[in-house]
This record gives C-alpha cells, structure tokens and sequence, in this order.
C-alpha cells in the first residue's frame, strides 16, 4: 500500500492533521492500536484557544464546537478563598477561550473523516517506521494476524506520550528534557450542575484544585493529591469533601455531589524531545512534548504543531518548497516551549509544594505580585487564551 503521508496516532493530533491534508488534496493513512471507542472513552483537555478552533473551522469539523462550545471571556484564579478574576477578553483585547471536551473534538474529526471514507487501521500491533533518514520511509505494522507495509513519502508520529516514533530516533540525534513533579491530579467527571460558570484554579494551603466543565450538566473537577495515593484511596464523598475545602466558600455552598462518572489520577510532567524530527518523520503533539494540565495547554500544543506541519506539508506538495520540512522543529519548538515555560510557571504558582518552605512563600509572593494589576494580569491572559500561530514563509 502506498500513501504520501502516513500518520501513526489516532487522537486530536492525527485526525486534525489527516482532515486538514485530506482538504488540501494530500493523502493520509492511519494507524492506531487502539480502537476508537478506547480513544473516545479517554476524559482529558476541556479548554480550547482561538486558533485551535480557528484550525477545526479550517479543517471543516467545527460545527458542533461553534454550536455547543462554551465561550470564555474570563477564568477565576482563587487564592485561599477569596477570587481573583482574569477578565481575558478585557485585557487581550477580545480574545478568549472556547470550553469543549478533547473527547468531542475526537468524535467530530473521527466522524468526518469516516464520512469521507479515508483509510485507517485500528487495533494495528507493532507499528514501526522504517528508513526516515531516506527519501524512501515505510511503515510495517500487523493487524488480525496479517503482515502490512505502507511506502509513504513523509511520517507523522502523532502516537502520544507513550508513542514508539520518538523511541525509533537514533539516542545520539535527539536530547529530551524533563522535569517530573511530585504530586498528580486527581480528576473526577460527574453529572452534575457545574459549581460555576467561569473554571476556578484554586490554590489552597491543603493543595491545587480545578473547577472545570464539560456542559451545563457535567462537571470536571481536579484535586492535587500525593504521588503514593491510588484512585481507591479516594471514595466520592471524601472527593467532594476535599473539594468544598479548597474552593471558596461561596462556590462550597452550592456545588452539587453526585456519583463520579469517572475517576483517574494523571502525573504531571513537563517533557520536550530536540529536535521534532528525524530525516522524514515528524513529532507532532504529546509525542514530542508533555505539559502539565494547569495551563491547559497540551493540547492546544498539539493543535499548534499540526498547523505548522500542515502548512509546511501544503506549500511542499503545492509549490515545491521542500526546503520548508527542514524548518518543522525549529518553528514548531519556539511555541513549544512557551507553553512548557506557561504550564511550569501556573503549576509552580498554583500548587503546594512544601509545607512553611522558603520556596513555598516566594511562590505566594509572586502569584500576588502577578495578581495586583491589570498589567499584570495581562501576562497571564495572553498566555492562557494562547500566543498567536507562527507563519510557514
Ligand atoms: P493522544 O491523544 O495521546 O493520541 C495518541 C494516539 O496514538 C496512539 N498510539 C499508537 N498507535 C499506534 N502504535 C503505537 N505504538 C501507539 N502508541 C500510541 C494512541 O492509541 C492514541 O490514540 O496524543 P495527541 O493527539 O498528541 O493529543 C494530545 C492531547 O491528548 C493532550 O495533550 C491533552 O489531553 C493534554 N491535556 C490538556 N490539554 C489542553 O490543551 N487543555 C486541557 O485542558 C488539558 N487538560 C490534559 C488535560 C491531559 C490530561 N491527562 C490525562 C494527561 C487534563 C488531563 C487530566
Ligand atoms: C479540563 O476541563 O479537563 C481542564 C480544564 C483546564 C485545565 C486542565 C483541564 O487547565
């Protein structure tokens, strides 16, 4: 089998970049070991930034955001109670962010893409790429006990935090960066009234947690917890009792329990593998970098590597311009790491680290000075409804 790019990954990034091609009149196929109820069944991001929706309506899958997304003109900061709103379209100049689930982005793009019945392969076991450094690269996988090979002229290794592209990068042509830190996010989904319209990060002496949402009867919640705690540590009740002591007051009152429709616990981690690409296949999203949740950034990351690939793969199967797949690292990266640098300043700011350290009181110092003014405040509003999109020239 042939195709001109070969997309290993069947989640946002893999599909958004297969839709945007496939508009473009450039073929794709792809493989993914999952199947695609498991990739739907994963409860991850809720927050969307302009250019990513700005991406779907390009890709022509964003009816159902436009519809059914949720507007954001401000996001709630509360330190130990009392609130401190980030009014993003007041202080970035009308800009916002979009609350809709990772989950239907997933449905909308698999959706379309079925429609316009484009090849992908799912359950695929032992998905390799072969000979990226030539202008030949292949990709062998097996699926219900037969043997495939697709020759293709480009690979996306879209696969994830836990992907086998980055793996497939000789060790001596790659340096990853990472820092892991030392507690995890307990997130719990429930069919209940969401506690407030706008999300709150609440920073409290016992520990982060994230009021957040999915509609106006589903509600996502995140409690920081300890590295060693297990998800059976934590009955429902003692969720929603931790819960009611780190929000503020007013928002206690009248948040609505109910049975967890979900409950998991997520490490945090910043990772980011140079450069994002090796010879013909590419890194694009959770495969090349991880960020903690507290920005909301991931994938919004992933989206802004997809428009940069998909540009570049345009003007190459367009215009010729070969030159430009050189650049995909090097322009992709610089937005990278901005959102790394984001996610680690709100985690830093928001979370408890020590108990009566030094560290810990420099941090509350700093989100308060951070807090104080609108000009301030204006930092982290252009930051969280995100940094513009880098043109491919
Ligand atoms: P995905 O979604 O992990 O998809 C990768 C796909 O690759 C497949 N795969 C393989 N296929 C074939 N062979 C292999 N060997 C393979 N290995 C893996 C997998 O089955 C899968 O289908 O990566 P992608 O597309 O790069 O998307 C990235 C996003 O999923 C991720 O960045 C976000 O979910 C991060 N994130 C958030 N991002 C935001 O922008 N805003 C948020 O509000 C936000 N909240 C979150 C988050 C992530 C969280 N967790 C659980 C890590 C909240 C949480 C709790
Ligand atoms: C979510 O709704 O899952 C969510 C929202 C904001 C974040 C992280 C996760 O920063």
């Amino acid at each position: 089998m042939r195709t001109q790019v070969a997309i290993i990954g069947s989640g946002p990034a893999g599909l958004l970049l297969g839709q945007l091609l496939h508009r473009q009149g450039v073929d794709t196929v792809i493989l993914d070991r999952a199947s695609p109820d498991y990739i739907l069944g994963r409860i991850r991001a809720g927050v969307i930034e302009q250019g990513f929706a700005d991406l779907m309506a390009e890709a022509g899958v964003a009816d159902r955001l436009a519809a059914e997304g949720e507007r954001h003109d401000t996001v709630e900061i509360s330190v130990d109670g009392v609130y401190h709103p980030i009014r993003l379209a007041e202080l970035t100049g009308g800009k916002h962010v979009t609350v809709y689930g990772q989950t239907e982005i997933t449905r909308d793009l698999l959706a379309a893409r079925a429609a316009a019945g484009l090849p992908g392969f799912y359950g695929a076991e032992n998905v390799t790429p072969h000979d990226m450094a030539t202008d030949h690269p292949y990709v062998t996988f097996q699926k219900d006990g037969l043997n495939y090979r697709i020759d293709c002229d480009y690979i996306a290794g879209c696969d994830g935090s836990h992907g086998i592209c980055r793996m497939h990068i000789p060790k001596h042509r790659i340096h990853e960066y990472e820092r892991i830190y030392p507690f995890g996010w307990l997130g719990l989904l429930s069919n209940t009234p969401p506690v407030n319209h706008e999300l709150i990060y609440a920073k409290h002496d016992r520990g982060f947690a994230l009021c957040s949402k999915r509609s106006e009867m589903l509600s996502r919640y995140y409690l920081q917890i300890p590295l060693t705690d297990r998800v059976e540590d934590w009955s429902d009740a003692r969720f929603w009792d931790e819960l009611k002591r780190r929000i503020p007051e007013d928002a206690a009152d009248r948040l609505v329990t109910g049975p967890a429709l979900e409950k998991s616990i997520a490490p945090l981690r910043s990772f980011v593998s140079e450069p994002l690409q090796y010879g013909r296949m590419f890194l694009v999203g959770d495969a090349g970098h991880i960020v903690p949740p507290t920005g909301a950034k991931g994938l919004n990351l992933a989206a802004s590597d997809v428009n940069t690939l998909y540009r570049i793969l345009t003007k190459v199967y367009r215009e010729g311009r070969h030159d430009l797949t050189a650049r995909y690292s090097e322009i992709a990266l610089r937005r990278v790491w901005n959102g790394v640098r984001f996610s680690w300043w709100m985690t830093d700011m928001l979370h408890h680290f020590v108990r009566d350290s030094i560290e810990d009181k420099i941090r509350d110092s700093e989100l308060s000075f951070f807090l104080s003014s609108p000009e301030r405040r204006r930092i982290i509003a252009e930051q969280y409804v995100g940094l513009p999109y880098e043109a491919v020239e």
